[in-house]
């Protein structure tokens, strides 16, 4: 394995006091404890985005490849939502709020055989989605976590969110998604994480 895996200590941004157990353990999916700070997971190191240069595209299995730039990601409707995350490594993080524009008003009106998206990211990664993953109001590029502009950490300036998979699937420094009619194992995918990572039925390995 080339890449080195960065764990970064959390920051606890929580009410102190508060107590762990106060969460709905409905919330929690199987084999994942409630973390109240924010962890950094990283294989290799935050790229430097260059905004004025920077792009968003939809290319791949489709007749028109689309592309935006980052004014013009910023003037499509813009969605604020309210969702829990849960990391493969265990930690689920309850409410976390983002803003960005939901995967379904980029895919507005394209008319593709794909089943299939790939994330691809400044720096390399990778993560491949069924398309029913990111479509029907489940999947957003976002820019905005917690009212404020998204920390490079956390893949800013913008990174796919979708919260019903583990958080491998949420694609930091994103720039793009590639149809595709084959699906095509990404980064973790590859390196035998399994292949959708759906948190309540704990797909974590290939074999799960
Ligand atoms: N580009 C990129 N995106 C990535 C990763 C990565 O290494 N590179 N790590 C993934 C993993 S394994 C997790 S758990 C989350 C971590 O996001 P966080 O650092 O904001 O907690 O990002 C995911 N997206
Ligand atoms: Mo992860």
């Amino acid at each position: 394995m080339l890449y080195r895996l960065l764990a970064m200590t959390p920051i606890t941004r929580g009410f102190f006091g508060r107590r762990q157990d106060d969460a709905d353990p409905g919330r929690i999916p199987p084999g994942q404890y409630l973390e109240r700070g924010f962890p950094v997971l990283s294989a290799g190191p935050t790229p430097r985005v260059d905004l004025t240069a920077w792009t968003f595209s939809i290319d791949g299995a489709l007749d028109a490849p689309r592309s935006w730039t980052w004014p013009q990601l910023r003037a499509l409707e813009q969605e604020t939502f309210t969702v829990d995350i849960h990391c493969v490594t265990k930690w689920s993080k309850l409410d976390t709020t983002w803003t960005g524009v939901s995967v379904d008003t980029l895919l507005e009106g394209v008319d593709t055989d794909a089943g299939f998206v790939t994330a691809w990211c400044d720096g390399g990664y990778t993560t491949n989605l069924p398309l029913d993953d990111v479509t029907g109001g489940k999947a957003w590029v976002v820019h905005e976590y917690g009212g404020e502009a998204l920390e490079p950490e956390h893949g800013g300036p913008v990174r796919l969110l979708v919260p019903h998979l583990y958080f491998w699937k949420s694609a930091k420094w994103v720039r793009g998604l590639r149809l595709s009619v084959r699906d095509e194992p990404g980064f973790w995918e590859n390196a035998g994480y399994h292949n959708r990572g759906d948190p309540w039925q704990e797909q974590r390995y290939w074999n799960d």
